[in-house]
């Protein structure tokens, strides 16, 4: 099927350059995207954008090109609860990749244990009402309690403004919950201020609660230019994820989020976002913990 791309969609980088930091022996990218081949696999009719294809051969020669060893690979919107796209990557990726899901409440056993066959270890819940309808809480608690068998956790998209009304909710999840974008807190308001302040109290007082501390060209007002030689692009985010990443080492993880569904203003080069990473994980051992340890104990805890 020929699917016509949201106008004003940006492709993804095709040349990203070589990262000058080179990231630990193992590291994982734990936040990338396959969106179709539509033609092979159609994206949702419910779907709130129509993006520019991006397959798994494509996702696995980034990977490569940039160092990293494994990906998770996450269910984009666009595909609904057809897993079909996300499936097939794992399942084509030697052992090297995992993946999370979106399901419904009607999904079966036998089809949970099939996903779980082919790698995936996680669902996820969206809150970002451009991306989604609304799905009930006691649906999705059914669904939470229901993975938790399978040692899957849940990981959550929101904005930071929605978190007070969301509290409840995430608060009461039986599983490892792990939050997208550190909960997309909005840059203009101050690091020490109460929005965040939230989310870090959210983090502190639960101790299942991770984080990913991806997407700062999604996060940024200053955006991708150096302001200065002494500065690097996307400078406004450094001081929310190194708050992040040095209260709990343990409990993030980062990633490209290839192909970078619905930016509107740039598409960020993918070697840069990698050069991102020693601003917010400063040592090795935080580097390590980041992209090694943490995706490994949650995705591949058997090999630990
Ligand atoms: C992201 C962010 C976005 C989109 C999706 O599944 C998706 O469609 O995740 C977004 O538009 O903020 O994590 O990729």
């Amino acid at each position: 099927m020929n699917f016509e791309k949201t106008p004003g969609w940006l492709d993804w980088y095709a040349k990203p350059s070589k990262p000058r930091f080179q990231v630990p022996a193992g590291s994982v990218d734990a936040h990338c995207h396959v969106f179709g081949p539509g033609a092979e696999f159609p994206y949702a009719p419910e779907r709130k954008y129509t993006p520019c294809d991006a397959s798994k051969t494509q996702l696995y020669a980034l990977r490569d090109h940039l160092g990293f060893a494994r990906n998770v690979v996450v269910q984009a919107t666009c595909h609904g609860a057809d897993n079909r796209a996300m499936v097939d990557a794992l399942v084509h990726s030697g052992g090297k990749a995992r993946g999370v899901a979106t399901v419904k409440r009607s999904i079966s056993d036998a089809e949970l244990q099939a996903l779980h066959q082919a790698g995936v270890r996680g669902v996820r819940f969206n809150f970002v009402k451009r991306l989604v309808d609304f799905t009930p809480k006691d649906e999705l608690m059914d669904i939470a309690a229901r993975i938790q068998k399978l040692g899957w956790h849940v990981v959550i998209y929101f904005e930071a403004v929605d978190l007070p009304e969301l509290w409840d909710f995430f608060t009461q999840l039986p599983t490892t919950v792990v939050v997208d974008h550190m909960g997309r807190p909005d840059l203009s308001l101050a690091v020490d201020g109460p929005q965040f302040a939230l989310f870090e109290r959210f983090m502190r007082e639960h101790a299942n609660v991770w984080s990913k501390v991806s997407c700062p060209e999604r996060l940024s007002i200053t955006g991708p230019k150096a302001l200065n030689g002494e500065q690097h692009a996307y400078q406004d985010v450094i001081p929310f994820a190194r708050r992040i990443v040095e209260q709990f080492p343990d409990r993030v993880l980062w990633g490209t989020d290839w192909p970078h569904p619905n930016l509107k203003d740039h598409m960020p080069d993918d070697g840069l976002l990698v050069d991102f990473i020693p601003h917010i994980a400063r040592t090795t051992e935080l580097q390590r913990k980041l992209l090694v340890d943490n995706p490994m104990r949650l995705y591949w805890p058997e090999e630990g």
